[in-house]
């Protein structure tokens, strides 16, 4: 082969290249040229313009100052979240954690706190919300605390109500930081028994803050030390209720506040004191008998000063049954406050039955429980029932465990208040308090429930046993039936109990203020009558029972 022909072929091959070149040149023009065709057509949009997931992105990882700067976008519209979101320059994200759901098991640990609104009622600026708070401990470790956290709000909010956290609000920052109860969180496990609600003149939405905290170590947590349920919580805030000057003449008037001093309940001078009255039925069943006029006829007629308002949490459309928590709490406070204007003694009664263990539903106790003892934190006459009847198979342990919750939430807004704790089977086992007492005990009483045609010489011995084991006992509610409700009356055992009840000066209240065809309805089937009841409208155990508390 020539030299020549070997020029003429590096030509070619040269000329080939360029060949090539020329195409893909042309080719990425045209690319390039439709791209821009379509850019300017709005067909493909830029990434950053693809809000959705960026903004949650955003929202969930940013540094906790992006985050505020976030937040203050959100509380006021949605919109406005998605606008801060998009223009969030790669320095803020840069800022993330990075070590994400991992937190350091030396030091600082992660937390999320979701703000959910679970609703909301009022009118433009003046909107009232709901706040549904849950804190979600985003690393390895158990933390001890979460707060406090602080979000940007408009101008002019306030916060009317807080369970599970305690709150403040300054130059439009609203902080939350734990109670006591809520802060410690173990490892990946989600906090839900706190909220809030907030009036404000603005706008608000979900939102959410991530939080570092130094508190690490073993978690206070709740009894399953893993609490993942956000109880429903009645819609309308709680406002301290303002009892009314007490008058004298009357039980609450005489006596005061009361206390317990070893096994007696005393009055506000220090002498024993016995309460005698009568147990509603579950409220949600027999709501009318809720009613001051009927209230005044057991206090005048019969001689009572004390009303039980049992509210039962799992039958019925009870509290945590699907039933109307503001129906059944609103008519918890017509009672309590009846029995205020009377002068007459209350108690709330928590109505554990077919829920069997009181721990079942506690996260809903303690909202209940906080927002009673807040609202009547300056009344002496409410005396709190945590439990009704803990049964099928709970044990003192668990129902301590409960207790010793329960009980500072209700001490932390009413510190004085009579407090009384059911007991294992059907409140029945006084006898093993004494060994192993609660944690939080002062002015704690403990329930003995008997029905007298079932319950006779056993139960009267282990409440005896009780009693000089020093257990302060309330017999809070009580039938001369047999266990069921119903079937005859046991006359002979019925008296023994009101004879070891007076001798020992317990307080009583006999079950139930209802017209039921049932042995234990207080009221015969056929009186309607709400009040003002006569000797041919009560049953017989109403008449047996109106001779105890009237003295016969
Ligand atoms: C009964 C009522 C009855 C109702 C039932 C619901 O009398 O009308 O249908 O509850 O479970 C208790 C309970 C109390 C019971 C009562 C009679 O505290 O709620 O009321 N009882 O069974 N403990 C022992 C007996």
């Amino acid at each position: 082969m020539s030299e020549q022909t070997g020029n003429e072929e590096n030509m070619d091959k040269k000329s080939n290249r360029f060949k090539i070149l020329t195409i893909v040149l042309g080719a990425c023009l045209v690319i390039v040229t439709a791209l821009t065709v379509l850019f300017a057509t709005g067909v493909i949009k830029p990434f950053a313009g693809n809000d959705g997931p960026v903004s949650e992105t955003v929202v969930t990882t940013a540094s906790e100052t992006a985050v505020k700067e976030t937040l203050t976008e959100t509380a006021h519209a949605e919109t406005e979240m998605t606008e801060t979101a998009e223009s969030e320059s790669p320095e803020e994200t840069g800022e993330t954690d990075g070590d994400e759901g991992g937190g350091d098991s030396s030091g600082a640990a992660t937390f999320t706190v979701d703000f959910t609104i679970a609703n909301s009622w009022g009118a433009d600026g003046a909107m009232s919300y709901q706040y549904n708070v849950s804190v979600r401990n985003t690393s390895r470790v158990d933390i001890n605390s979460w707060g406090p956290v602080e979000v940007e709000v408009p101008a002019g909010t306030s916060v009317t109500q807080a369970w599970g956290c305690e709150y403040g609000i300054k130059d439009n920052r609203l902080t939350i930081k734990p109670a006591d109860y809520t802060s410690g969180i173990s490892a990946g496990a989600v906090r839900g028994d706190i909220g809030l609600i907030i009036e404000s003149p603005g706008k608000m939405e979900n939102f959410s803050c991530d939080g570092t905290t130094d508190s690490v170590g073993t978690s206070s947590d709740s009894p399953d030390g893993n609490s993942t349920s956000v109880p429903s919580v009645p819609a309308t805030p709680v406002t301290p209720y303002e009892p009314p000057e007490l008058e004298a003449g009357t039980p609450v008037g005489n006596h005061g506040q009361l206390s317990v001093k070893g096994t007696d309940l005393v009055d506000m001078n220090g002498d024993k004191y016995q309460l005698k009255g009568v147990s509603t039925h579950g409220i949600g069943w027999f709501p009318d008998y809720v009613n001051e006029d009927a209230f005044k006829t057991l206090r005048d007629s019969w001689g009572a000063n004390l009303v039980r308002i049992a509210m039962y949490t799992d039958e019925y459309n009870g509290y945590c049954s699907g039933g109307s928590q503001d129906d059944l709490e609103a008519l918890v406070c017509k009672g309590v406050e009846a029995c205020t204007d009377l002068g007459m003694y209350v108690i709330i009664d928590w109505h554990v039955l077919h829920d069997l263990d009181p721990n079942k539903n506690i996260e809903s106790a303690k909202v209940f429980f906080d927002r009673m003892s807040k609202k009547y934190a300056d009344n002496v006459n409410v005396i709190y029932e945590i439990c009704n009847e803990p049964n099928g198979g709970t044990t003192w342990a668990s129902i301590k465990k409960y207790a010793d919750t329960i009980i500072p939430i209700i001490r932390a807004n009413s510190p004085n208040a009579v407090i009384i704790v059911g007991t294992p089977t059907w409140s029945q086992d006084v006898d093993q308090v004494a060994s192993d007492p609660l944690e939080n005990r002062d002015n704690v009483m403990y329930a003995l429930h008997f029905y007298a045609a079932t319950h006779k010489d056993d139960l009267r011995n282990k409440l005896t046993g009780a009693l000089d084991a020093g257990t302060p006992v309330f017999i809070s509610e009580f039938s001369i039936c047999d266990a069921s409700g119903s079937g005859g009356v046991d006359y002979d055992s019925a008296d023994k109990w009101k004879e070891l009840i007076n001798s020992n000066n317990l307080s009583y209240a006999g079950w139930s203020l209802s017209n039921k065809a049932e042995t234990s309805a207080l009221i015969n089937p056929s009186c309607t009558k709400l009040s003002g009841w006569d000797t041919e409208d009560l049953s017989s155990t109403g008449l047996w029972l109106r001779d105890m508390i009237s003295g016969k």
